[in-house]
Protein backbone atom coordinates (compact mmCIF):
# COMPACT_ATOMS: atom_id res chain seq x y z
CA UNK A 1 0.00 0.00 0.00
CA UNK A 2 1.55 3.38 -1.38
CA UNK A 3 1.88 5.97 1.84
CA UNK A 4 1.52 9.56 0.44
CA UNK A 5 4.45 11.85 1.49
CA UNK A 6 2.09 14.05 3.73
CA UNK A 7 0.98 10.79 6.09
CA UNK A 8 4.51 9.67 6.08
CA UNK A 9 6.00 13.55 7.34
CA UNK A 10 3.29 13.55 9.53
CA UNK A 11 3.99 9.82 11.04
CA UNK A 12 8.11 10.82 11.10
CA UNK A 13 7.36 14.62 12.85
CA UNK A 14 5.04 13.08 15.21
CA UNK A 15 7.80 9.81 16.18
CA UNK A 16 10.58 12.49 16.00
CA UNK A 17 8.62 14.39 18.54
CA UNK A 18 7.70 11.21 20.60
CA UNK A 19 11.15 10.43 20.20
CA UNK A 20 12.07 13.74 21.94
CA UNK A 21 9.44 13.17 24.37
CA UNK A 22 11.48 10.48 26.46
CA UNK A 23 14.44 12.63 26.91
CA UNK A 24 12.16 15.54 29.11
CA UNK A 25 9.52 13.97 29.74
CA UNK A 26 10.45 9.86 30.72
CA UNK A 27 13.88 10.67 32.05
CA UNK A 28 14.73 8.93 35.14
CA UNK A 29 12.13 10.29 37.91
CA UNK A 30 13.95 10.72 41.38
CA UNK A 31 12.93 7.92 43.91
CA UNK A 32 11.74 9.91 46.76
CA UNK A 33 12.05 8.65 50.19
CA UNK A 34 10.30 9.65 53.48
CA UNK A 35 12.28 8.91 56.73
CA UNK A 36 11.09 9.51 59.72
CA UNK A 37 13.74 9.85 62.26
CA UNK A 38 13.62 9.11 66.42
CA UNK A 39 15.21 12.68 66.79
CA UNK A 40 18.57 13.45 68.16
CA UNK A 41 18.71 12.03 71.68
CA UNK A 42 21.96 10.51 71.41
CA UNK A 43 25.61 10.65 69.54
CA UNK A 44 24.58 7.49 67.99
CA UNK A 45 21.49 9.11 66.31
CA UNK A 46 23.27 11.92 65.33
CA UNK A 47 25.76 9.26 63.50
CA UNK A 48 22.38 7.39 62.34
CA UNK A 49 20.90 10.53 60.40
CA UNK A 50 24.24 11.56 59.01
CA UNK A 51 24.48 7.85 57.22
CA UNK A 52 21.11 8.39 56.05
CA UNK A 53 21.41 11.90 54.65
CA UNK A 54 24.85 11.30 52.99
CA UNK A 55 23.78 7.81 51.67
CA UNK A 56 20.63 9.36 50.39
CA UNK A 57 22.84 11.94 48.54
CA UNK A 58 25.26 9.59 47.06
CA UNK A 59 22.10 7.18 45.94
CA UNK A 60 20.41 10.10 43.87
CA UNK A 61 17.10 9.90 46.35
CA UNK A 62 15.81 12.50 47.38
CA UNK A 63 15.40 12.57 51.11
CA UNK A 64 12.18 14.06 53.06
CA UNK A 65 13.28 13.36 56.71
CA UNK A 66 12.04 14.50 59.85
CA UNK A 67 12.86 14.68 63.61
CA UNK A 68 10.33 13.76 66.00
CA UNK A 69 11.86 14.65 69.11
CA UNK A 70 11.21 11.13 70.60
CA UNK A 71 7.68 11.65 70.17
CA UNK A 72 5.55 8.92 68.60
CA UNK A 73 2.83 11.32 67.75
CA UNK A 74 5.06 13.20 66.05
CA UNK A 75 6.89 10.21 64.18
CA UNK A 76 3.28 8.96 62.82
CA UNK A 77 2.22 12.51 61.79
CA UNK A 78 5.62 12.66 59.65
CA UNK A 79 4.37 9.01 58.10
CA UNK A 80 1.02 10.79 57.16
CA UNK A 81 2.65 13.63 55.77
CA UNK A 82 4.49 11.08 53.42
CA UNK A 83 1.80 8.75 52.72
CA UNK A 84 -0.02 12.17 51.71
CA UNK A 85 3.23 12.92 49.47
CA UNK A 86 2.68 10.14 47.93
CA UNK A 87 6.61 9.24 48.86
CA UNK A 88 8.10 5.86 46.54
CA UNK A 89 9.36 4.51 50.16
CA UNK A 90 8.75 5.34 53.60
CA UNK A 91 11.22 4.08 56.35
CA UNK A 92 11.52 4.87 59.98
CA UNK A 93 13.21 3.90 63.47
CA UNK A 94 9.80 3.09 65.62
CA UNK A 95 10.77 4.88 68.95
CA UNK A 96 8.47 2.32 71.07
CA UNK A 97 7.50 -1.07 69.91
CA UNK A 98 3.47 -0.80 69.98
CA UNK A 99 0.79 1.49 68.66
CA UNK A 100 2.11 1.39 64.58
CA UNK A 101 -0.67 -0.78 62.73
CA UNK A 102 -3.20 1.76 61.85
CA UNK A 103 -0.68 4.16 60.05
CA UNK A 104 1.14 1.08 58.48
CA UNK A 105 -2.18 0.19 57.43
CA UNK A 106 -2.58 3.79 56.14
CA UNK A 107 0.55 2.87 53.81
CA UNK A 108 -0.29 -0.35 52.76
CA UNK A 109 -3.71 1.01 51.11
CA UNK A 110 -1.67 4.37 49.46
CA UNK A 111 0.18 1.37 48.04
CA UNK A 112 3.52 2.75 49.60
CA UNK A 113 6.59 0.34 50.98
CA UNK A 114 7.90 0.74 54.60
CA UNK A 115 11.24 -0.29 55.64
CA UNK A 116 12.06 -0.85 59.23
CA UNK A 117 15.80 0.64 60.10
CA UNK A 118 17.79 0.22 63.84
CA UNK A 119 14.26 -0.66 65.70
CA UNK A 120 11.28 -2.60 65.43
CA UNK A 121 7.65 -2.80 65.93
CA UNK A 122 5.44 -5.29 67.57
CA UNK A 123 2.76 -5.84 65.08
CA UNK A 124 0.92 -9.56 64.37
CA UNK A 125 1.02 -8.04 60.94
CA UNK A 126 4.39 -8.74 59.09
CA UNK A 127 3.06 -7.81 55.74
CA UNK A 128 3.29 -4.02 57.17
CA UNK A 129 6.59 -3.45 56.34
CA UNK A 130 9.13 -5.32 53.75
CA UNK A 131 11.89 -5.52 55.36
CA UNK A 132 13.86 -4.66 59.48
CA UNK A 133 17.49 -3.89 59.20
CA UNK A 134 19.32 -2.90 62.29
CA UNK A 135 20.98 -4.87 65.57
CA UNK A 136 20.14 -8.06 67.03
CA UNK A 137 19.62 -6.07 70.63
CA UNK A 138 18.78 -9.63 72.56
CA UNK A 139 22.75 -10.44 71.28
CA UNK A 140 23.98 -6.88 72.48
CA UNK A 141 23.00 -7.53 75.87
CA UNK A 142 23.93 -11.69 76.03
CA UNK A 143 27.86 -9.86 74.76
CA UNK A 144 27.24 -7.33 77.60
CA UNK A 145 26.36 -10.05 80.30
CA UNK A 146 29.19 -12.90 78.93
CA UNK A 147 31.65 -10.24 79.28
CA UNK A 148 30.95 -9.55 83.14
CA UNK A 149 30.55 -12.80 84.08
CA UNK A 150 33.43 -13.61 82.51
CA UNK A 151 35.37 -10.73 84.26
CA UNK A 152 34.02 -10.98 87.83
CA UNK A 153 34.19 -15.19 87.68
CA UNK A 154 35.99 -15.15 90.64
CA UNK A 155 34.94 -12.67 92.55
CA UNK A 156 33.33 -13.82 96.07
CA UNK A 157 30.46 -12.39 97.59
CA UNK A 158 27.68 -10.43 95.73
CA UNK A 159 28.15 -8.37 92.30
CA UNK A 160 25.43 -5.33 92.71
CA UNK A 161 24.44 -3.85 89.48
CA UNK A 162 22.92 -1.00 88.94
CA UNK A 163 20.92 -0.66 85.19
CA UNK A 164 20.24 2.32 83.39
CA UNK A 165 17.19 1.73 80.86
CA UNK A 166 16.96 3.18 77.32
CA UNK A 167 13.45 4.45 76.04
CA UNK A 168 11.20 2.92 77.91
CA UNK A 169 8.90 0.42 75.40
CA UNK A 170 11.54 0.78 72.85
CA UNK A 171 13.15 -2.46 71.62
CA UNK A 172 16.64 -1.88 72.41
CA UNK A 173 15.63 -0.95 76.37
CA UNK A 174 13.53 -4.49 76.46
CA UNK A 175 15.63 -6.49 74.47
CA UNK A 176 19.29 -5.56 75.58
CA UNK A 177 17.68 -6.20 79.46
CA UNK A 178 16.70 -9.95 78.25
CA UNK A 179 19.58 -10.55 77.17
CA UNK A 180 21.98 -9.68 80.17
CA UNK A 181 19.47 -10.86 82.19
CA UNK A 182 19.54 -14.19 80.23
CA UNK A 183 23.45 -14.50 80.48
CA UNK A 184 23.37 -13.60 84.49
CA UNK A 185 20.84 -15.73 85.96
CA UNK A 186 23.03 -18.44 85.26
CA UNK A 187 24.79 -17.14 88.71
CA UNK A 188 22.93 -16.15 91.66
CA UNK A 189 25.52 -13.75 92.55
CA UNK A 190 24.68 -11.19 89.97
CA UNK A 191 21.73 -8.68 91.15
CA UNK A 192 20.27 -6.03 89.37
CA UNK A 193 19.77 -4.07 92.51
CA UNK A 194 17.82 -0.99 91.18
CA UNK A 195 17.13 -0.62 87.49
CA UNK A 196 15.53 2.92 85.93
CA UNK A 197 14.94 4.30 82.51
CA UNK A 198 17.83 7.32 81.22
CA UNK A 199 15.73 7.44 78.01
CA UNK A 200 19.11 7.18 76.33
CA UNK A 201 20.44 10.27 77.02
CA UNK A 202 23.41 11.60 79.20
CA UNK A 203 21.18 14.52 81.07
CA UNK A 204 18.87 11.79 82.60
CA UNK A 205 21.79 9.29 82.71
CA UNK A 206 23.62 11.36 85.22
CA UNK A 207 20.36 12.24 86.74
CA UNK A 208 19.07 9.22 87.44
CA UNK A 209 23.26 7.35 88.71
CA UNK A 210 22.78 10.75 90.84
CA UNK A 211 19.71 9.20 92.59
CA UNK A 212 21.13 5.46 92.44
CA UNK A 213 24.31 6.51 93.98
CA UNK A 214 22.67 8.89 96.85
CA UNK A 215 20.66 5.38 97.80
CA UNK A 216 23.64 2.40 97.24
CA UNK A 217 26.90 4.21 97.00
CA UNK A 218 29.55 2.32 98.25
CA UNK A 219 27.55 -1.07 97.94
CA UNK A 220 26.95 -0.65 93.63
CA UNK A 221 29.84 -2.84 92.01
CA UNK A 222 28.63 -2.50 88.56
CA UNK A 223 26.10 0.19 85.88
CA UNK A 224 24.97 -1.55 82.79
CA UNK A 225 24.02 1.49 80.72
CA UNK A 226 21.98 0.73 77.69
CA UNK A 227 23.84 3.30 76.32
CA UNK A 228 26.85 5.54 75.90
CA UNK A 229 25.41 8.48 76.25
CA UNK A 230 23.83 7.41 79.78
CA UNK A 231 26.97 5.44 80.84
CA UNK A 232 28.82 8.71 79.97
CA UNK A 233 26.01 11.04 82.08
CA UNK A 234 26.71 8.01 84.80
CA UNK A 235 30.59 8.45 85.00
CA UNK A 236 30.01 12.54 85.68
CA UNK A 237 27.97 11.43 88.30
CA UNK A 238 30.17 9.11 89.84
CA UNK A 239 33.51 11.45 89.41
CA UNK A 240 31.26 14.06 91.23
CA UNK A 241 30.21 11.27 94.04
CA UNK A 242 34.19 11.22 94.64
CA UNK A 243 33.96 7.34 92.95
CA UNK A 244 36.61 6.14 90.46
CA UNK A 245 34.67 5.24 87.67
CA UNK A 246 36.04 2.15 85.84
CA UNK A 247 37.64 0.90 88.89
CA UNK A 248 35.35 1.73 92.02
CA UNK A 249 32.49 0.63 90.01
CA UNK A 250 32.64 -1.07 86.76
CA UNK A 251 30.87 0.37 83.56
CA UNK A 252 29.32 -1.57 80.96
CA UNK A 253 27.72 0.34 78.08
CA UNK A 254 26.43 -0.23 74.30
CA UNK A 255 26.51 1.54 71.02
CA UNK A 256 30.80 2.35 70.72
CA UNK A 257 30.30 5.96 69.74
CA UNK A 258 33.54 8.21 69.66
CA UNK A 259 32.21 9.35 73.48
CA UNK A 260 32.55 5.64 74.51
CA UNK A 261 35.99 5.28 73.23
CA UNK A 262 37.58 8.37 74.83
CA UNK A 263 36.14 7.40 78.46
CA UNK A 264 37.89 3.89 77.52
CA UNK A 265 41.11 5.91 76.85
CA UNK A 266 40.62 8.41 79.97
CA UNK A 267 40.10 4.82 81.93
CA UNK A 268 36.50 5.61 82.83
CA UNK A 269 34.52 3.40 81.35
CA UNK A 270 35.18 -0.64 81.32
CA UNK A 271 33.83 -1.64 77.64
CA UNK A 272 31.12 -0.63 74.78
CA UNK A 273 28.99 -3.43 73.43
CA UNK A 274 28.79 -1.94 69.35
CA UNK A 275 25.74 -0.93 67.73
CA UNK A 276 26.22 0.51 64.30
CA UNK A 277 24.60 3.22 63.38
CA UNK A 278 25.60 3.29 59.75
CA UNK A 279 22.35 1.95 58.35
CA UNK A 280 21.96 4.76 55.33
CA UNK A 281 24.12 2.49 52.71
CA UNK A 282 22.07 -0.27 53.07
CA UNK A 283 18.57 1.56 53.20
CA UNK A 284 18.73 3.04 50.02
CA UNK A 285 20.05 -0.44 48.22
CA UNK A 286 16.99 -1.26 49.84
CA UNK A 287 14.72 1.39 48.07
CA UNK A 288 15.85 0.69 44.71
CA UNK A 289 16.03 -2.85 45.30
CA UNK A 290 12.08 -2.25 46.09
CA UNK A 291 11.15 0.11 43.40
CA UNK A 292 12.84 -2.19 40.87
CA UNK A 293 10.15 -5.52 42.13
CA UNK A 294 13.33 -7.38 44.10
CA UNK A 295 12.36 -9.37 47.26
CA UNK A 296 14.27 -8.41 50.38
CA UNK A 297 14.31 -10.63 53.35
CA UNK A 298 11.94 -9.80 56.12
CA UNK A 299 15.46 -9.28 58.58
CA UNK A 300 18.23 -7.97 57.86
CA UNK A 301 20.90 -8.12 60.90
CA UNK A 302 23.88 -5.67 61.61
CA UNK A 303 27.14 -7.61 62.45
CA UNK A 304 29.02 -5.97 65.35
CA UNK A 305 31.42 -6.29 67.92
CA UNK A 306 32.85 -5.79 71.41
CA UNK A 307 35.29 -3.18 72.29
CA UNK A 308 36.97 -4.00 76.20
CA UNK A 309 39.08 -0.42 76.86
CA UNK A 310 42.56 -2.37 76.47
CA UNK A 311 41.99 -2.11 72.79
CA UNK A 312 40.19 1.16 72.61
CA UNK A 313 43.25 3.34 72.28
CA UNK A 314 44.10 0.35 68.90
CA UNK A 315 40.84 0.78 67.42
CA UNK A 316 40.12 4.36 67.79
CA UNK A 317 41.65 5.77 64.67
CA UNK A 318 39.49 3.61 62.51
CA UNK A 319 36.50 4.06 64.02
CA UNK A 320 33.61 6.02 61.59
CA UNK A 321 30.72 7.09 64.09
C1 LIG B 1 20.02 1.34 68.91
C2 LIG B 1 19.38 2.71 68.94
C3 LIG B 1 19.55 3.33 70.28
C4 LIG B 1 21.00 3.57 70.65
C5 LIG B 1 20.88 4.82 71.43
O1 LIG B 1 19.95 0.81 67.63
O2 LIG B 1 17.99 2.61 68.64
O3 LIG B 1 18.91 4.60 70.25
O4 LIG B 1 21.59 2.53 71.38
C6 LIG B 1 19.90 5.59 70.57
O5 LIG B 1 22.08 5.51 71.62
O6 LIG B 1 19.41 6.68 71.22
Amino acid sequence: MAINRRTLTSALGAASLIGMLPVAALAQKKLVLGFAQVGAESEWRTANTESIKSAAKEAGIELKFSDAQQKQENQIKAIRSYIAQKVDVIAFSPVVETGWDTVLLEAKAAKIPVVLTDRSVNSKDNSLYVTFMGSDFVEEGRKAGRWLTEKMKDQKGDVNIVELQGTVGSAPAIDRKKGFEEIIKADPKFKIIRSQTGDFTRAKGKEVMEAFLKADGKKINVLYAHNDDMAIGAIQAIEEAGMKPATDITIISIDGVKGAFEAMIAGKLNVSVECSPLLGPQLMSAVKDIKAGKTLPKRIVTVESIFPMEVAAKEFPSRKY
